[in-house]
């Protein structure tokens, strides 16, 4: 999984009512935020009590991005995950800020720290998946066993990874996201789907309902 920013040419960005979501940072750049290559939106329901009131088509992950989602792809980043699995989650930062390392936090579970550092090879200025993968093919993207750090907020070393494991056993859609708040707004977060509904218990009766509060997408 790996998290980066995509800078919007001002003129590609204020285009006459189009709303996207921005951050304008000290360099005055403007950016959205991206976790493989999508950018976290809200559904216009929640989850967990109004599934059914949810196109499918707004989730999506890395392997599923809609069609001419465009380079500041927006949807619903969700990673459906079985009760029960062991997951291991690899984070690597292409953000590539000095010093600024993104705050990780999981809802719903904690998960051990197995790993964290950047590229052993000192020729790699500027770390990316790609990189951090070939490194695990050759057995260098370095894991430790032996008393693994339990966390539910870990800061990835900018230019660095983090290698995480946590098993699956509270069903339920959990937010994982960056905690800086101005990350968060600008879709740095995505949604473990750990289950089935079957897995959970049934909605209240009478419980409180809520419909669409965000524009809709320009994909549909
Ligand atoms: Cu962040």
């Amino acid at each position: 999984m790996r998290k980066r920013f995509y800078v919007y040419e001002p003129k590609t960005l204020f285009i006459p009512n189009t709303y996207n979501r921005f951050l304008v940072v000290p360099s005055g750049d403007h950016l959205t935020s991206l976790v493989d290559e999508i950018s976290y939106i809200s559904p216009p329901a929640p989850p967990l009590s109004q599934s059914e009131d949810i196109p499918p088509e707004y989730f999506c992950n890395g392997d599923n991005r809609p069609p001419n989602c465009g380079p500041n792809c927006e949807c619903t980043h969700m990673v459906d995950i079985p009760l029960g699995a062991i997951v291991e989650v690899v984070l690597v930062d292409e953000v590539q800020q000095v010093n600024l390392s993104h705050p990780f936090h999981l809802h719903g579970t904690a998960f051990y720290v197995v790993g964290l550092g950047r590229s052993p090879d000192k020729s790699i200025k500027k770390i990316n998946l790609k990189h951090a993968l070939e490194l695990d093919q050759m057995g260098m993207l370095e894991r430790d066993f032996s008393k693994p750090p339990l966390k539910d907020t870990i800061a990835v070393p900018n230019n660095g990874y983090v290698v995480m494991r946590f098993r699956a056993d509270n069903p339920g859609y959990w937010l994982f996201h960056c905690h800086f708040l101005f990350h968060i707004v600008i879709g740095m977060n995505l949604i473990f789907h750990i289950g089935t509904p079957a897995d959970l218990p049934p909605v209240p009766p009478r419980f409180p309902k809520c419909g669409d509060h965000v524009p809709p997408v320009t994909w549909f």
